[in-house]
């Protein structure tokens, strides 16, 4: 068979698990056989992106901070850069949770089909339920108290301390950057392999993402063939769509107030980088036409496009975070566990940082989910639920990301003149170069 693009091959994963399904609910022992033979590879999967959690965090920051020393990031483009990343990270999941909290997808799961939810997938729901409960009762600052772990070693055996785990990185990143350069090159080096390794890991397990999904969506149809589940997941990837959406139009915005450039002038520009974002699901590989664009097609001067687009990659993720959060808060409604504001504020930090510590790749955003999950106390096992359909989530919050970076560089550009005419004016240009 043609060699399928994997993003193709999970979407069939996806159809023939609901398809297996339905035919074998007409056996009396179907349901059975799918429960004992086929939902333990999904469980499996899930597991497989639970482990590999915390070791992608903790080599993706520490690289990601380490790398900055060497184009002298603490400079004033480096620290402009940095914080304009975090506002519009911030802004996009501010959104997303402005979206998933006024549409409510999981609020429409009936009491049956959350008992069966609870039951199938949360059994820890009820202690998630009350120790959400317990948050409520904490104090002001609990949560700056729970973001320092008092041992590395028990933060980072469990998914539910990823806070800690990133705080813990990111302060070893900045002792990697501070002890002097011949000592830090080995302790580097080794972080840019332990990083590649880790990234090969998650390009394993994601070879595995058709195979998973088709025994996620087989248990689920099985488990919980409510129709208003089905509704509820179709809801919740409308929230997802909906707040990405608007977060274009934020983009598009940004670019019109800041440098004055229209919106045709800047999505003409960026679309084939959009393109090829949504058709890859990774912003690493859609980096150099990121930059190509960005360049030759939106004005950036070149000094700024290669400082700024390469961190935007690794650093800057708006669409996972505004994803994050949305997944977060649907899973949380879906078993019926009512986040208090504070967790909710929580949520903006947990998935502003884990769309920082997110790799470029496929599947990233879906691995540190894993965390901002165990952070706000929410049922892990709620990732069955949503992962059925993550892979076009994926395509489209990827799109976002990568609209995300080239939005920064120009504004950045902007503050620093350097952002010029375009080198080509439209596509065909680029062929006649
Ligand atoms: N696919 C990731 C990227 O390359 C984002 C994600 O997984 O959320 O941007």
């Amino acid at each position: 068979m043609k060699k399928l693009a994997l993003h193709w091959k999970i979407l069939l994963g996806m159809a023939l698990g609901v398809v297996f399904a339905l035919i074998m609910t007409n056996f009396s022992w179907g349901p059975d056989v799918i429960a004992d033979w086929v939902k333990p590879f999904g469980t499996i999967f899930i597991n497989s992106l639970k482990l590999i959690a915390i070791p992608l965090i903790f080599a993706a920051l520490i690289k990601g901070i380490s790398d900055l020393k060497d184009i002298s990031s603490l400079s004033k483009m480096g620290i402009r850069t940095i914080l304009t990343y975090i506002v519009t990270t911030v802004l996009a999941v501010s959104i997303g949770l402005a979206v998933v909290s006024i549409v409510k997808p999981g609020g429409s799961i009936n009491e049956d089909t959350r008992n069966e939810l609870v039951e199938a997938y949360g059994g820890d729901a009820e202690s998630k339920r009350l120790d959400a409960e317990k948050q409520k009762d904490s104090g002001p600052l609990q949560a700056l108290i729970d973001l320092v772990p008092s041992n590395i070693v028990s933060a980072a055996s469990s998914n539910s301390n990823m806070l800690q785990v990133i705080f813990f990185s990111v302060f070893f990143g900045i002792g990697l950057i501070l002890i002097p350069e011949e000592k830090s090159k080995t302790v580097k080096d080794f972080f840019d392999g332990f990083n590649e390794v880790i990234l090969k890991m998650v390009d394993l397990i994601m070879l595995a993402a058709p195979y998973g999904v088709f025994a996620l969506l087989a248990a689920l149809v099985v488990e919980a063939p409510s129709a208003d589940l089905f509704a509820a997941l179709g809801m919740y990837a409308f929230c997802v769509v909906l707040g990405l959406a608007l977060m274009i139009g934020v983009y598009v915005a940004l670019v019109k107030v800041f440098t004055k450039k229209s919106p045709s002038f800047f999505l003409n520009g960026i679309a084939p980088a959009q393109l090829l974002a949504f058709s890859t699901s990774s912003s690493a590989a859609t980096l150099p036409v990121t930059m190509e664009r960005v360049t030759e097609h939106l004005g950036v001067e070149e000094e700024v496009s290669s400082f700024v687009l390469p961190i935007g990659a690794t650093i800057n993720m708006d669409g996972t975070s505004l994803y994050q959060a949305v997944a977060a808060v649907f899973i949380a409604q879906a078993f019926g566990i009512d986040l208090s504001f504070g967790t909710q504020l929580g949520i903006i930090a947990t998935a502003t940082l884990a769309s920082i510590g997110s790799a470029a790749v496929p599947g990233a955003g879906m691995v540190m989910l894993v965390g901002v999950l165990g952070y706000a106390g929410i049922p892990e096992a709620g990732l069955a639920l949503i992962f059925a359909v993550d892979r076009p989530l994926d395509m489209c919050r990827t799109v976002v990301n990568v609209t995300g970076d080239a939005t920064v560089s120009m504004l950045v550009a902007k503050s620093q003149g350097k952002l010029g005419e375009p080198h080509v004016k439209d596509w065909d240009d680029t062929y006649k170069k």
